[in-house]
């Protein structure tokens, strides 16, 4: 693509730095002198009031010189108070981050308690967003800390009551295997453990308490992996999940994978049999590590106290290094008491994100800022590194729009005027137009997966684009088309840096004023498109699209939505807003049954906030015994099961390939507002859409659980083919 001499100047003195970034008199970011710059104090000052093309720090080309737009760079170009500032000028409203961290003193008070705790510093090539939730990738690199966002709610309960009301503990140096592992953990963020127990790891179960990590039984070794999965989705930080053997690490699976497609931290603790009778048909053997180990990001046993020390920094590093993800660490029951050498130290992990360097800023920001039709596609990896108000800036300055990679809705407020949708299924066609359209695009924290990709159509071929992300896929499995260029750092480091030197940009008013136009025109696009509630509908059972509705109208901002797998999820896809970050939890792995201990986890973390799991009856099916769990925990979750009687959207697909019979997916009824009150929750069927908002009313008022149970006729076959038109 040509570059456009037209659209970008900047401003700057010629020094290293522009050697660095190989400018040349074609670079849409030429180099320029002073003259091209507003004078002091006239930047925002020029800017007419309510001139909506113009927004702080902008300022109109007759002040910025012909046809150009400047940016000065705050480190080159001299003080900023010659170019207001878009804080001064009137900042973006600043959007709630994902809660702040409570864990880091606990940690570092941990780490030192312990003498000579092993420090393994990560390496610079990884950004740690696991670290970073923890108050590391807060930092830029070489500034200061960022103050957390301030919060009215209070603290968070797991943290502040590790052990249900017990005094936080008072650190131990570990003298056992089992000691050791807890005490990893703890250091490295854990505050919270699922398990179905079994007879294989339970001195690691007594030191968890010990080390002030709660320890909730779930009903399903499935559930807790998959809840460890979602308070990791949720916090940033690691969760921890526990089975028994063979049969405890099948079923614990399916977070497993989820953890890895989701790019997760979270450990995963099996008990294996004890070391001397391996490979003899003990019982429930198997290769743990060379099996379902292989499931997570990085597997590995300790059969050595000697090298304990050394196997759990290598699982503490696969979380927190480079892509997050679950390290899998096999137990075998015959180690675990057995004392750890004299020096046997905690491993710390302490990782930081590489900053990208100026020329990969900057080619960035000319790709972008030469385009007419450019688009920003963000994903996980801005969630993981809570810079979402980071992305809203960066948006806003070079006024170009936002879509959300699939099940990352939440990536900004659904209600800002450059938020374009949420690719993958579900989505409304203008999302994959929009993207076809752009003549650049920004692909930022997400590794392009199947579905956000629309089965890989896009990037479409010959498109420009630009990739930022932590582990972007390169070689044989590499990107087609390739990206023109790719910049591998976090994306908080990104966006901070490319802030930085955007934030005293000036444009010229004839190419903003184009953009704006196509934004708004865009727009106006997405929101005709999805609507969800339309068409006149009066039963049998309710209107999917207007359940919908009613949670869009009726949810607060703060409350958290987790989804299972199905095709109701469509009509959430479509028609739900998100107007903060961490308010929806969803897994790309695509996997039922997710919903309901998604809902468990984001209640425990966030005991005042509204938590609504929108499950199908199939997927309900598969974690209902999870009600009983809910109960026990005091979770405040409401469960809202869309009730077809089916595994509806298997069904389309069979009915859509001719099947005479569909065979499999027709099932029968359960009464789950029955089995939900047989827990302790509350459940109430709800038969009509009139009946819904009352309902759902008094189970958000409520205390604990409650399961809304729809009835959904089966023609509501999905999103794109509702029983009404
Ligand atoms: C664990 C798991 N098993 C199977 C599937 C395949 N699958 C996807 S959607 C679906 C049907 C879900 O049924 P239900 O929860 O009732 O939702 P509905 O489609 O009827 O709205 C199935 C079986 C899956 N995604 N995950
Ligand atoms: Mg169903």
């Amino acid at each position: 693509m040509e570059p456009r001499h037209d659209v970008v100047q900047e401003q700057t003195t010629a020094g290293p730095a522009d050697e660095d970034a190989g400018t040349a008199a074609t670079d849409p970011l030429e180099a320029r002198s002073d003259a091209g710059v507003a004078a002091p104090g006239s930047s925002s000052e020029a800017a007419p009031a309510g001139d909506p093309r113009l927004t702080p720090g902008m300022v109109p080309a007759s002040e910025a010189g012909s046809g150009s737009v400047a940016t000065a760079e705050p480190e080159e170009a001299g003080p900023p108070e010659t170019i207001a500032e878009p804080e001064e000028a009137g900042p973006p409203e600043t959007i709630a981050e994902p809660e702040p961290e409570p864990v880091p003193e606990a940690a570092v008070v941990e780490a030192e308690a312990i003498p000579e705790a092993a420090v393994v510093e990560a390496g610079s090539a990884g950004a740690s967003q696991v670290d970073g939730a923890r108050g590391q990738a807060d930092e830029e690199p070489g500034q200061p800390e960022e103050e957390p966002a301030p919060t009215t709610e209070r603290p968070d309960r797991v943290a502040e009551e590790p052990a249900r009301g017990a005094a936080e503990p008072t650190p131990v140096a570990p003298t056992t295997v089992a000691e050791l592992v807890a005490a990893t953990l703890r250091s490295a963020g854990v505050r919270l453990a699922f398990t179905v127990p079994g007879e294989s790891f339970l001195p690691v179960l007594d030191a968890m308490v010990a080390a002030g990590i709660r320890v909730v039984a779930t009903r399903h070794e499935g559930s807790a992996a998959l809840a460890a999965e979602a308070y990791g989705q949720l916090t940033g930080r690691p969760a921890a999940c526990l089975g028994s053997r063979s049969p405890g690490a099948a079923n614990l699976a399916i977070g497993i994978h989820t953890a890895t497609a989701d790019s997760t931290p979270m450990f995963v603790l099996v008990g294996q049999v004890g070391t001397g009778i391996r490979g003899r048909e003990a019982f429930q053997e198997v290769d743990l590590v060379g099996t379902i180990g292989r499931l997570a990001k990085w597997a590995g046993e300790i059969n050595d106290p000697a090298t304990a020390a050394d196997t759990l920094g290598a699982a503490v590093r696969a979380t927190a290094e480079g892509r997050p993800g679950p390290a899998f660490i096999a137990l075998p029951e015959d180690v675990l008491e057995r004392p750890l050498p004299d020096g046997t130290v905690v491993p710390v992990v302490r990782s930081r994100p590489e900053a990208p360097s100026v020329a990969d800023v900057r080619a960035v920001l000319h790709f972008l800022a030469a385009a007419e039709r450019p688009v920003i596609l963000a994903g996980a990896g801005v969630l993981r590194a809570r810079c979402s108000n980071d992305l809203v800036r960066f948006a806003e300055l070079l006024h170009v729009p936002v879509i959300a990679t699939w099940r990352r809705g939440d990536v900004i407020p659904n209600d800002h005027p450059l938020y374009l949708g949420m690719a993958g299924f579900g989505s409304p066609p203008t999302v994959v137009a929009r993207m076809e359209a752009a003549d650049a695009l920004l692909v930022i924290g997400s590794r392009l997966n199947e579905v956000t990709t629309n089965g890989y159509s896009l990037p479409r071929p010959g498109q420009a684009w630009m990739h930022v992300d932590l582990e972007p896929r390169g070689g044989a499995v590499g990107e087609s088309p390739a990206p023109v260029h790719v910049i591998r750092t976090d994306a908080r480091a990104f966006l901070r840096a490319a802030v930085a030197r955007l934030k005293d940009a000036v444009l010229v008013a004839g190419p903003v004023a184009a953009r704006d136009a196509n934004n708004g025109d865009d727009r106006a696009a997405w929101e005709a498109s999805i609507v969800v509630d339309a068409g006149a509908w009066d039963g049998p059972g309710v209107h999917p699209g207007r359940i919908i509705a009613d949670l869009r109208r009726l949810l607060p901002e703060d409350a958290i939505v987790t989804t299972d797998a199905g095709s109701f999820s469509g009509w959430a896809a479509r028609g739900l807003r998100f107007h903060r970050p961490g308010t929806f939890l969803g897994p790309t792995s695509g996997a039922m049954g997710y919903g309901l201990p998604a809902a468990i986890a984001a209640a425990l973390v966030h005991r005042e906030r509204r938590v609504v799991a929108l499950v199908g009856d199939g997927g309900m099916g598969m974690t209902i015994a999870e009600l009983e769990t809910a109960v026990r925990e005091d979770a405040h979750v409401v469960v809202i099961v869309f009730d077809n009687q089916g595994y509806g959207m298997i069904q389309a697909e069979q009915v859509d390939r001719g099947s005479a019979t569909a065979p499999g997916t027709t099932l029968g009824a359960i009464d789950f507002a029955a089995v939900a009150r047989a827990c302790g929750a509350r459940g109430v069927r709800v038969e009509s859409d009139a009946a819904f908002e009352g309902v759902l009313r008094t189970a958000l008022a409520a205390s604990g659980p409650s399961v809304i149970q729809l009835a959904v006729d089966p023609r509501w076959v999905s999103v794109d083919r509702p029983a009404v038109s």
